[in-house]
Formats: structure tokens, sequence, C-alpha cells
């Protein structure tokens, strides 16, 4: 299926001419600013079994967003399963329509073999390294010692997108479904921090979790990340004991994880059960090499890139989710209500903008503010379908500031951070 849908996006990134072809079984002809005309689109027509109202905006070689899906996404319902072992799932987008994610939709992002003992009771998590006070907690000493928030807040994996990458990019292949937003609860990790008195010249943290590499060596952590010392010290990370008012789901780090939203999901160790503070980069399992890391300057797709010109991923990019309708939907209506989530990394959502042609015009969504920081933002919009046919709504959210999500993915040799639009397609019959 994935293959499927890869060789007809190598196809169309070579030769959108012969894509066509192959395609609509004729030579399609372009416009002078490069617009699908004629044959091609009477072709395409077919294939989508309706007229495409906005057909003059349709660049030619663009795939239109119902025939990859159909590959994509055919068969599955709730979370669709990536591999199993580890285990990685991801969710649909209309099914990620909550304003907070419900823990069976949450996704699933494992790079090692969970621990078989997740009791609370005896759980333990160490802070020590470089401090002063070096601490040893129950999750009952947790509760009593700290103050207990709950808060909305985005989990994304940095390779959220990956399938959408040409050249390909290794790793799982996330489509759109590998973000949430739950409400933790728990105690900010800086409270923790300070009570354990940092030392100076802390400059990053160590996180480790109970779960196992794959090789069964247990020597080897399967991840083991940190985040500078001044991202840990932000108010809205947690160290979490409760999702959505109850347990941590076993697959989402019970009984007790980190919640470091805005950068990659990897920052938030799940089975936490020691943090120790460094005077260097935290170089634990995945965080060298090539692991959650991107070229410093922007690359031609598919440039080998020396391991020396990679940086370390912080902030993730402002991003938009359509979660209603679902893709694929059927209207006899004149009009559609779409809506769906956009968030940020550490900065705020501005602006959602939605189109129903193709990028040609972009009307302005409502967007509400977060509920808490770090909460995805509500967007809703009505677009007016004026005839029948097929159409697309596309998604681009901004930040304060003022950057947008691009159309086009930003390649780089991992595949991680495509903020690229967020693409459903709709017909009026
Ligand atoms: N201990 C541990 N923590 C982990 C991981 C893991 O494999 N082991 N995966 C990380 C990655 S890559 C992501 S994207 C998030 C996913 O969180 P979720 O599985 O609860 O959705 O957890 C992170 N924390
Ligand atoms: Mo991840």
């Amino acid at each position: 299926m994935g293959s499927k849908r890869q060789s007809i996006q190598s196809f169309f990134a070579e030769n959108g001419v012969s894509a066509e072809r192959l395609l609509y079984g004729r030579v399609p002809h372009a416009d002078r600013r490069g617009f699908l005309k004629g044959a091609g689109l009477a072709g395409l027509s077919v294939l989508l079994g309706s007229a495409i109202p906005f057909q003059r905006s349709l660049p030619l070689g663009l795939i239109p967003v119902a025939l990859a899906d159909a590959e994509v996404m055919a068969g599955k319902d709730g979370l669709s399963v990536l591999n199993d072992r580890p285990v990685n799932a991801e969710t649909p987008p209309h099914l990620l329509d909550d304003e907070v994610t419900p823990t069976a939709r949450h996704f699933i992002r494992n790079n090692g073999i969970p621990p078989e003992n997740m009791d609370a009771a005896g759980w333990e998590l160490t802070v020590d390294g470089l401090v002063k006070n070096p601490l040893k907690l129950s999750i009952d000493q947790l509760k009593s010692d700290f103050e207990v928030v709950t808060q909305n807040l985005v989990i994304e994996c940095g390779g959220n997108g990956r399938a959408f990458f040409e050249p390909p990019a290794r790793g799982n292949q996330w489509t759109l479904g590998a973000v949430a937003c739950s409400a933790w609860t728990g105690v900010r990790l800086a409270d923790v921090l300070r009570a354990a008195s940092p030392k100076g010249g802390v400059i990053y943290t160590a996180h480790e979790g109970a779960d196992s590499h794959l090789s069964g060596d247990p020597g080897k952590f399967p991840i083991s990340r940190g985040v500078p010392i001044a991202k840990a010290m932000n108010s809205s990370n947690l160290i979490a004991f409760e999702q959505n008012g109850g347990p941590i789901h076993p697959m989402n780090g019970a009984p007790l994880r980190l919640v470091v939203p805005g950068w990659p999901g990897s920052c938030s160790q799940k089975w936490l059960t020691r943090i120790w503070l460094r005077d260097r980069v935290h170089d634990g399992a995945k965080m060298t090499g090539t692991s959650y890391r991107v070229p410093k300057h922007p690359v031609a797709p598919g440039t080998r890139v020396p391991e020396e010109d990679f940086e370390i991923i912080q902030a993730m990019p402002v991003k938009s989710l359509i979660t209603f309708p679902s893709t694929g939907t059927k209207t006899e209506l004149e009009t559609i209500t779409v809506r769906g989530h956009a968030w940020a990394g550490d900065r705020l959502v501005n602006r959602v903008e939605v189109s129903r042609d193709f990028g040609a015009t972009w009307q302005e969504a409502r967007c509400d503010d977060p509920v808490n920081p770090y909460a995805w933002q509500r967007f809703e919009a009505t677009l007016g379908l004026p005839e029948k046919g097929y159409y697309e709504i596309w998604a681009r959210a901004t930040d304060d500031a003022s950057i947008s999500q691009p159309f086009a993915i930003d390649w780089n040799p991992k595949g991680y951070l495509n903020n690229s639009y967020h693409r459903i397609s709709v017909t009026r019959v």
C-alpha cells in the first residue's frame, strides 16, 4: 500500500507529464502558469468521479489527496498500527476532533519494550547528577510535596508526516496522526528540579525510563533524551501521573511520564525513573548521530548531509490538522463547515486560513486562544462549494512570529518536522 503511494508520488516528482499520462491515459497539457488543462483534466475528473469546479487553480503534477488517501487509509479504523515490535500506532485525523484527546485515541510511539511492572505503588523517581540535594521520590511524595496541576498539552512525534517525504525517509511511516492533546495531571518539572537544587554549570537534563532495549541488552536504553535547562524550567512541563483524569495508559507511559510540550515527543520520557542534570549536552540513546536532528541549513531533497552538519531539533514548527469532516466526505450542501486544531511549538498560533481552490485564495478561519499554554487551538470556518464536484480544503496556520506552514515539505534526511498543509477532499454531489 505504502509503496504504491510512494511510487505514484515519485513518479509525479520525476515527471508530472508522464505520470499523468499513466494515470489518465493521455498527455495532459498545462497553461503558461503550469495549471493542468484539457485531456489530463478530463481524465482526472473521471478518476475522481466528478467535475473539479476550481480546475483553473489545479497545478499540473499535484496528486489529488483523494487518490493518495484511498491507498494510505484503506480498511482502517481507530488507531492504525504501523509496527508491532516495537508498537507504533497513529490516529486518523477525524478521530482527533475532540478538544481533549481521549486516552483511547492517543497515539503510541515505542522505541523499545515497555516495562512489565507499571505498578504506581512501588514506583520511584530519582533526581540526581549535578544537584546539591539528590531526590528519591515515590508518586505519593510527588503528590504531597509539590503543587498538582492539570494542563492540556500537545505531544507530537518529531517524525509525524514522514510518510510524505520524497525521496522517502527511513523510520515509522507516520502520516498525520502522531499528535495528541490530552489533559495531563502531575507536578511541574521545574518545581521538582528546584527542590533538588541544581548546581552552577548545569546546562542539560537527561531522562531515563523503565522500558528495555529491543536487543534485550539490560545495559542499553531504547531512548534517553534531554533538553536544555532553560526549556526544562518552563512551567508547562509536567511529571505526570494521570491522563484525562484517569490512569495513564500503559502504552503512554504508566505510571509516571514527562510531558515536555512544544518539542519533539521524544523529550517526553515515558515510564520515567530518573532525571539527572548534566554540565554538557546529554549524549544518551537517540541524542546523537542523526536522531532527532536536522541539517543546520535547508537542503535539496535527497541530499547526503554529513553528520557534523546536523543540529538537535528544538521547538516543533507551526502546524494545523483538519479534524472535521473526514477526508472523502460527500455533501449535497452548498457550504461546508470545517474545523480542526492548530499548534506552534513554543509559540502561539495567530491565524488559521483555509482554501477551497488549491490555495489560489484563502479565507480566515475563527481561531480560539489555547485553554492553557501548549494546548492546541480550535479553528473553524465555513466555505462555499459553488458547484457540484471535487474540492480540496487546505488549512494553513501562522504563528506569532509570522511563520506559516509551507505547501512543500522542507525535506531532511530523517523525515522530521513535516508541517506542510493538511489537505482533505470534499465532493459536492
Ligand atoms: N521511555 C520511553 N519514552 C518515550 C519513548 C520510548 O520509546 N520510551 N518514545 C518517545 C517518543 S519518540 C514519542 S513521540 C513519545 C510518544 O508518546 P506516546 O507514545 O504516549 O504517544 O514518547 C516518547 N517517550
Ligand atoms: Mo517520536
